[in-house]
């Protein structure tokens, strides 16, 4: 591919485009490192959570106290979001389930590691006690005191 040197007036035509266009994979590739890094940095868009069907995607994010993560249902069939231990359930207050395209959003204030699972695509082995399926962890760091 050939590449001239733009006139000026090219400039934010093509460049302005092309850099959105970079960010977008960066935050991609972000994510992806996010997801399998050791515990690592928050994503540049930790915000927001899919819904798949049926995972979370990232099933582990970080967030930090204070801030609120929403859980977005981006598959086609109904998911929601419950902490193992109970301090949260994305259906309660008569929300219900989350279908197709709605979002339930969460702020995060104690420190900690919570386990979530969607009643409709997770299981608990009852010897063990563990849950599998659709299964995430969200990670509440300290505030940034040292950043
Ligand atoms: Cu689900």
């Amino acid at each position: 591919m050939t590449v001239g040197p733009y006139r000026n007036d090219d400039v934010d035509a093509v460049t302005l485009p092309a850099m959105r266009w970079w960010k977008t994979a960066a935050v991609s590739a972000a994510v992806m490192f996010g997801v399998t890094g050791c515990g690592g940095a928050a994503t540049d868009d930790p915000s927001t959570v899919r819904m798949l069907d049926n995972r979370y995607m990232p099933a582990d994010v970080e967030v930090t106290a204070g801030g609120s993560l929403e859980f977005l249902n981006d598959g086609r069939v109904d998911h929601n979001v419950i902490d193992v231990d109970g301090e949260f359930d994305s259906r309660d207050g008569g929300a219900g389930d989350q279908k197709p395209g709605e979002a339930w959003s969460h702020t995060f204030t104690e420190p900690g590691v919570y386990s979530i699972y969607c009643s409709l695509h997770a299981a608990k082995n009852n010897s063990t006690g563990e849950w599998s399926g659709m299964v995430g962890t969200v990670t509440v760091a300290e505030g940034a005191s040292n950043q």
